[in-house]
């Protein structure tokens, strides 16, 4: 076919509108994924267009003025032209935004069965023929479910898809979607890399800060409901009435987005700022001064949700100070919390250095005999593994074994052990790994996410929570990528049944652009990510090798740390016959923790996944493998594999440079550099140290370290961040 000058410059004009085509970033990332660029496709944009020619909308409060305002933004954003919305309804409207109560007698009876399904924050959209003409109608039971829904047209319009006969019903299965912020008063982030705390106390409560709005439209943009301002390791202060009035501002700032503020409570606080002399539980004058303190909050922040607490876990103060219990603390908090419908959030994240109990052991020891006596209004909050958030741990144990206490699942989406924020790591991946872990606490099926979402014990409440990496960095989580994990968090804290793929898409989509040679190659980048990071960090179930305080980098070497359970040594046990923990019941027997069907599973070697392999078993070096290979070797070239799937990733990003703006390819690739050289650094630092036990040669195939063993022994990092 000859094509003429006319069709070939109309060729070259699509073209270019087609690269323009994309939700690409302004600022540098500020926009995260809610940037509303024009949409440039005319098929849907006319067919958007004339959906919402004319939107009805009325709004009667805080929340919905918040949904109106993005509605109107988002579509004079991708429609290149303002809405016209109108607070009465007419014939003419194309759109309404409605809630139930002021929607007709038979529009509500033909939704009925949606709105009993939706609850108080699920939405239906969805296409009506209303005496004759066509309608897109978004509507829900309460008004957070409006800004929810609104949220989600505007995605679906960002990502191009079809409105054409639209029925969506979504509903969130978890009730608390909670950030977990680890930010200190003096601004700093505890393991955090993207900068400094967003919250600017000093000058809170007078000035605030407009990144506080933005932070919190991002949020409701994703579902997150809740936040914990501060570090679980927390200071007193927060409860004085100078910052109690600054966190007022805040709550006040994030209520028209629906979103409740949580503070860490500090267990000696009535001893720190309440001038009395114990801070035991039990004591009367300290009851009463909670019972203050919380009416206190109340008076300023009538909606506040309720506090989080870090009691008797690596040094913090707690009950077990005074010889009570766990329960008695967290009993003493909700009481003083219940009159005003508040919770009380207790970590599970205990272990002592005075036990010699396996540190994988211990806090379900501690806490499952506890099931049951907690107040209904106490949750339990549990790491997803039984260590600390290392790139791959078993689900922790205490899922499914406490059927009478509601379980708050802990995620850190700051990447401590993960390479801070220098590396590519998609998170979902580990996050969906453990959500689909069959528990077998209740038959075949019960898998965590049903213990999480409270379905399969019937919990009344249900909680996820996420250690944030948002920071003041100019994109909030210093690498790119790492906007990815906020955002699939949230995804997973509002549906944890999603799988990362379907997240990886739309995050893709949503912050970069629509066209699929871009999406479909990075989002395979990202999948492959998580098991990267596992493979050149802590491959066939090794963890906790990183160096000593600030995490950064290798170090399985150090032996010399005043608690044991903090030295790799202790977890990786290697010497002149082999390596790993032996958690079997000639080992720890932490495997009796799980349910029988897993620990027979985890028992034998010949059985356990490989990927957990050296977490429950203490193997020799010449030990065979199912895929042939001796463990010294399956090690080697497990650490070789991560540095290729590195290699790998920079290779696909380099394919899509001409599908970004130069900014955004440069980024990503200055950092995959990075992280290809921490991969080779990991992998040296590792195998060099290992190779003095095991005393074998390094397999073919793996390459050989450019330095020596005392080389990257003798390497410091003074000022890491996060620490
Ligand atoms: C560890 C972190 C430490 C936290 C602790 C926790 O290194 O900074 O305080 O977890 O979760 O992973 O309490």
């Amino acid at each position: 076919m000859n094509i003429t000058a006319a069709q070939a410059k109309l060729f070259y004009v699509v073209s270019f509108l087609l690269i323009l085509n994309s939700n690409a970033q302004s600022l540098g990332g500020y926009d995260l994924w809610l940037g509303y660029s024009k949409i440039e496709d005319p098929v849907r944009h006319s067919e958007y267009q004339k959906l919402t020619k004319s939107i009805f909308f009325s709004s009667q409060s805080p929340i919905l003025d918040t949904a109106r305002k993005e509605l109107w933004r988002g579509i004079d954003g991708l429609l290149g032209q303002p809405p016209k919305m109108h607070d009465s309804l007419s014939l003419i409207n194309t759109m309404w935004v409605s809630k139930k109560m002021n929607l007709g007698k038979d529009m509500v009876n033909a939704l009925k069965a949606d709105f009993e399904r939706i609850g108080n924050e699920g939405f239906i959209i969805k296409s009506l023929t209303v005496r004759g003409k066509r309608i897109l109608l978004i509507t829900a039971n309460e008004d957070q479910g409006i800004l929810y829904g609104v949220f989600k047209l505007l995605q679906l319009m960002k990502t191009h898809k079809s409105l054409e006969g639209i029925n969506v019903v979504d509903v969130p299965k978890i009730q608390l979607r909670m950030l977990n912020h680890w930010d200190n008063l003096d601004r700093t982030v505890e393991r955090g890399y993207a900068g400094f705390s967003l919250w600017n106390w000093q000058k809170l409560p007078e000035y605030k800060d407009p990144r506080y709005e933005d932070y919190a439209r991002v949020n409701a943009s994703i579902g997150i409901n809740a936040t914990v301002l501060t570090n679980v390791n927390a200071n007193a202060l927060v409860l004085t009435s100078a910052y109690l009035e600054k966190v007022a501002a805040l709550a006040e700032i994030f209520r028209p987005y629906g979103i409740k503020v949580y503070l860490t409570a500090r267990f000696s606080a009535p001893m720190e700022i309440g001038g009395l002399n114990t801070s035991d539980p039990l004591d009367k004058d300290v009851i009463n001064w909670w019972n203050d303190k919380v009416e206190q909050i109340y008076k300023d922040i009538p909606d506040f949700g309720g506090f989080l607490v870090k009691a008797n876990s690596e040094g913090q103060p707690g009950p077990q100070n005074y010889g009570r219990s766990h329960v008695v603390g967290a009993n003493m908090l909700a009481n003083a919390l219940r009159p005003f419908k508040g919770i009380v959030i207790w970590r599970a994240f205990v272990y002592s250095e005075k036990d010699a109990t396996d540190r994988a052991k211990q806090a379900f020891k501690e806490f499952v005999p506890y099931d049951g006596k907690f107040q209904d209004n106490v949750l339990v909050q549990v790491k997803n593994g039984p260590i600390d958030f290392q790139p791959r741990e078993p689900f922790h144990p205490m899922f499914g074994a406490m059927p009478n206490t509601p379980l708050v699942m802990e995620f850190q989406i700051t990447q401590e052990y993960l390479g801070f924020s220098s590396h590519l790591v998609f998170l979902p991946k580990l996050f969906e790994e453990v959500l689909d872990a069959e528990t077998y606490k209740k038959g075949k099926n019960a898998t965590v996410a049903k213990v999480i979402d409270g379905s399969l014990f019937n919990n009344k409440i249900s909680a996820m929570a996420g250690v944030a990496n948002i920071g003041t960095d100019l994109n909030w989580t210093g690498h790119p990528f790492a906007q990815a994990n906020w955002y699939g968090y949230g995804r997973l804290a509002w549906n944890p049944y999603l799988s990362s793929e379907t997240i990886a898409e739309e995050w893709l989509r949503l912050t970069y652009t629509n066209d699929s040679a871009f999406v479909e190659p990075i989002k395979d980048l990202m999948i492959v990510s998580r098991e990267a990071v596992v493979n050149y960090m802590t491959p066939l179930g090794l963890h906790h090798l990183m160096d000593t305080g600030h995490h950064y980098g290798p170090g399985p070497w150090v032996s010399d740390l005043s608690r044991p359970e903090w030295n790799p040594t202790y977890y990786h046990k290697g010497d002149k016959e082999g390596i790993g923990f032996d958690r079997t019941p000639s080992g720890s027997d932490a495997t009796s923790q799980y349910a029988p069907e897993i620990a027979k599973i985890f028992n034998t070697p010949e059985t356990c996944p490989p990927e957990y392999l050296l977490w429950f078993h203490h193997l020799r070096w010449d030990y065979k493998l199912k895929n042939g290979l001796i463990l010294w070797d399956a090690i080697a070239l497990k650490y070789q594999e991560g540095v290729n799937q590195v290699e790998e990733m920079i290779g696909i990003w380099e394919q899509i440079k001409s599908l970004i703006t130069d900014d955004q390819y440069d980024e990503v690739k200055m950092l995959l550099e990075i992280q290809l050289k921490e991969a080779k650094w990991w992998r040296n630092a590792c195998l060099l140290y290992f190779q003095t036990f095991s005393g074998r040669e390094l397999p073919p195939g793996v390459e050989h370290p450019d330095e020596k063993l005392e080389f990257y022994q003798s390497l410091k990092f003074p000022y890491a961040p996060g620490n």
